[in-house]
């Protein structure tokens, strides 16, 4: 049994050993990096049941990403191989603690070749919970109708749709992945957009008007992540600033926005209040900034809980 289905590409992660730009790097640690699994990996920690579907290469890379989310207690057993194309890769460019850029070898790989047929509906519906990301779409137009195709099973079976757009640019143009975004947030019950992000949407500027565009007229519950400041909780109901936590050394920004979503997801699940659901996401985003790698931070419920205090 499954509480939060999510699915996307997860792709083997090197990390720049030196702080260089990546053409005087000479070693480059082997990790594991993708945003859907990242939040995978965060609830199972968290002590919560979830799948994560993907395309693999059937190649030792993709072989190795398996194990590795396997072995972190996600459920793999929907994922599928093929030997049409092969596992993505990532390198990570660290210029300094803020400053990490990527680079993706990742056009036509495994994952990109997600489609609709792929999906589980039986395996889905287990879940309460979807989780989708906006990278998911931008891989290409198979993955994009594969999101939706998931959209409309988790809607069929009552499930609560969860969206975090994490806008790549280098995956597509600003032009489509607006289109998407506000497409896919049309659908979603949850949306967990960063400031920038949820600009980009709407056009509007202030935090406020961000999360009133971003309803429209629907019910839904906007969190919009506002770094170290914490973030800004919307509902029908509810408007209020969550306090974020002193962070004392950047480490490695990336992965925080996952840790984030899976703190949400976590406290859905466990139906707890609002607020207190964002404060436990803002402890583990914190929490991971401090960590070197994407999931190798993720705290789990009594480890956030002894940071809280
Ligand atoms: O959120 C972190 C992700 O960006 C990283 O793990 C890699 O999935 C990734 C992507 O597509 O950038």
């Amino acid at each position: 049994n499954i509480d939060v289905f999510t699915f996307g590409e997860t792709m083997v992660l090197f990390q720049a050993e030196q702080m260089l730009p990546l053409e005087y790097v000479h070693t480059f640690p082997k990790l594991v990096g993708g945003a859907e699994s990242n939040v995978a990996i965060g609830l199972a920690r968290l002590g919560h049941s979830v799948g994560w579907f993907s395309k693999l290469g059937d190649d030792p890379f993709g072989r190795y990403i398996h194990k590795f989310i396997r072995g972190e207690g996600v459920d793999t057993s929907s994922c599928l191989f093929t030997e049409k194309a092969q596992t993505g890769l990532l390198f990570k460019e660290r210029l300094s603690p803020e400053d990490v850029n990527v680079y993706y070898y990742r056009k036509n790989s495994a994952a990109s070749l997600m489609e609709p047929a792929d999906l589980n509906e039986d395996y889905i519906s287990q879940a309460k919970i979807l989780h989708i990301t906006g990278i998911t779409p931008a891989l290409s137009e198979s993955c994009y109708q594969t999101v939706m195709v998931a959209i409309q099973i988790a809607k069929k079976h009552k499930m609560t749709i969860v969206f975090d757009p994490n806008l790549r640019l280098k995956l597509w143009s600003a032009e489509k992945a607006k289109e998407v975004f506000n497409e896919i947030a049309s659908h979603a019950d949850v949306i967990l957009p960063g400031l920038d992000e949820g600009q980009f949407m709407t056009g509007k500027t202030e935090v406020e008007d961000v999360a009133v565009a971003l309803m429209g007229e629907q019910d839904k519950t906007i969190i919009i992540k506002l770094g170290s400041k914490g973030a800004y909780l919307h509902t029908k109901h509810e408007k209020a600033y969550i306090e974020g936590f002193p962070v004392d050394r950047i480490v490695d920004p990336v992965g925080a926005g996952d840790g984030f979503a899976a703190g949400i997801l976590s406290g859905l699940l466990r139906n707890d209040p609002l607020p207190v659901v964002v404060k436990r996401a803002n402890a583990i985003g914190a929490i991971v900034v401090g960590v070197s790698g994407d999931v190798e931070g993720l705290p789990t419920l009594p480890a956030v809980e002894r940071f809280m205090e």
